[in-house]
């Protein structure tokens, strides 16, 4: 039996916290610092060393080893300047530091000293040099720019060469690049999957506060817009609502079978609510005939049914029968929407969190599945979007036990296309900002 929610009830379950929010330009969330990796090409293995003991000081910074190899390009983690540099041949040669934007900086200490041989190999002679040409203090200089080489000077000398990678806040005080560095590790340049010029998704994360982390660009490094919408525990999806081609959250209380939806990615309360379906049932958003709105219609896991309806409800009143229903799918499966012809028609899908099973049909109607695959590992969270922008969703997971979302451009079995690392969310949705 479905019931409404009180109006006092239903302000202390929207009417959240109204104080500004942003999400610190400087380091992301779950302590990620956007940067790229300091050594674009060659082999190399990082551990966390920061804070290690290391003759009568603590560690400040985290050794990139290169197997023994000298020379490898070293590049700017982020855009800045140069800052300071250690050139006294013999001694302290090569070693800079980068002073961002933003008022952080890196350092990059025990560059190449060493004079290069015609056929490529290093005399150990201190007499090389180990800046990229060019580079000098208070040069400009853009994440991924070359600046120097790896090699062993000042007290790596007796030791193999590596980078010795320092992460500083604008207090100058250094802080552990790890999680950083293997973020990075994931997004060469931090490329976006979007190609230039086309309209794509994006995803917005979910916090478990019902914090909403927008992300505008598919990469670890992408700006984000924050805001508070909802109460844990409601499940998202997204949608275009009001036909103007820009998507925006509605959230499901699956508790009442309540629809919530926002027409802005915004901070505010609900601009549509109503109730469609019963207690336990999942919400499915998505233009089901191609009108060019979004309506929310919802899967009943018991029946393994799917109720759809092409109108929205409105002043928190029932919506009434669905349009149609269908049967699709095996018990305990989550649905997902998306356009997986490029026809325009959204249909559905189910994935099974617990072995990776993606199946969908390309028309809302009973069937077997027109494909089926695994994607990802079990536990992952699916959503479907348009990540490169050609018409056709596709899949993509969250996969909550390292914070990392990963994509797909066909629905298909395989690699991710792309990937990069989030941090830690509740629950994720595909959008079209
Ligand atoms: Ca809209
Ligand atoms: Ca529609
Ligand atoms: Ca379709
Ligand atoms: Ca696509």
């Amino acid at each position: 039996m479905r019931r409404r929610l009180s109006i006092s009830l239903l302000a202390l379950a929207l009417g959240v916290s109204l104080l500004p929010l942003a999400v610190s330009a400087e380091m992301g969330p779950n302590g990620i610092y956007p940067m790229v990796f300091p050594i674009q090409s060659g082999a190399y293995n990082i551990t966390d060393s920061f804070g290690d003991p290391r003759g009568g000081h603590l560690h400040e910074g985290v050794d990139i080893m290169t197997y023994g190899v000298k020379g490898l390009p070293v590049v700017a983690a982020a855009g800045g300047t140069v800052g300071w540099m250690a050139n006294q041949q013999g001694g302290n040669c090569c070693a800079m530091q980068i002073e961002h934007d933003d008022g952080w900086a890196t350092r990059y200490i025990h560059l190449n000293n060493d004079t290069q041989n015609p056929d490529g190999s290093y005399s150990d002679d201190g007499l090389g040099w180990g800046f990229a040409p060019g580079i000098g203090p208070g040069v400009r200089v853009e994440a991924g720019q070359v600046i120097g080489y790896v090699g062993d000077s000042g007290n790596a000398e007796s030791i193999a060469p590596h980078l010795h990678f320092e992460l500083r806040g604008p207090d100058g005080v250094a802080v552990d690049p790890y999680p950083s560095l293997k973020a990075a590790e994931l997004a060469p340049l931090a490329v976006p999957p979007c190609p230039e010029g086309e309209i794509c998704d994006t995803v917005a994360f979910q916090e478990t506060g019902g914090r909403f982390v927008l992300w505008e660009e598919l990469v670890f490094n992408a700006a984000l817009t924050s805001f508070y919408y909802g109460n844990p525990g409601d499940v998202p999806f997204s949608g275009d609502w009001d036909c103007d081609g820009v998507e925006t959250p509605g959230l499901y209380r699956r508790s009442d079978g309540y629809v919530y939806l926002r027409n802005s990615n915004s901070q505010g309360v609900a601009d549509i609510s109503f109730f469609f379906g019963n207690p336990g049932d999942y919400p499915l958003a998505g233009d089901f005939d191609d009108n060019g709105c979004d309506t929310v219609s919802i899967y009943r896991p018991g029946e393994q049914r799917f109720y759809v309806i092409n109108d929205l409800g409105s002043n928190d009143g029932g919506l009434g029968a669905a349009d149609y229903s269908f049967l699709f799918g095996n018990p305990g499966d989550k649905p997902f929407v998306g356009d997986f012809n490029a026809d325009g028609v959204d249909t559905v899908g189910l994935h099974r969190e617990s072995s990776g099973l993606v199946y969908f049909r390309n028309s809302n109607t009973t069937g077997i599945a027109d494909s089926q695959f695994i994607y990802g590992d079990p536990g992952d969270m699916l959503v479907a979007g348009d990540w490169d922008g050609n018409g056709t969703d596709t899949i993509g997971v969250y996969r909550r036990s390292n914070g990392i979302f990963y994509l797909r451009n066909s629905n298909t079995q395989g690699n991710a296309d792309a990937a990069f690392h989030a941090g830690t969310y509740a629950g994720v949705i595909a959008l079209l900002p």
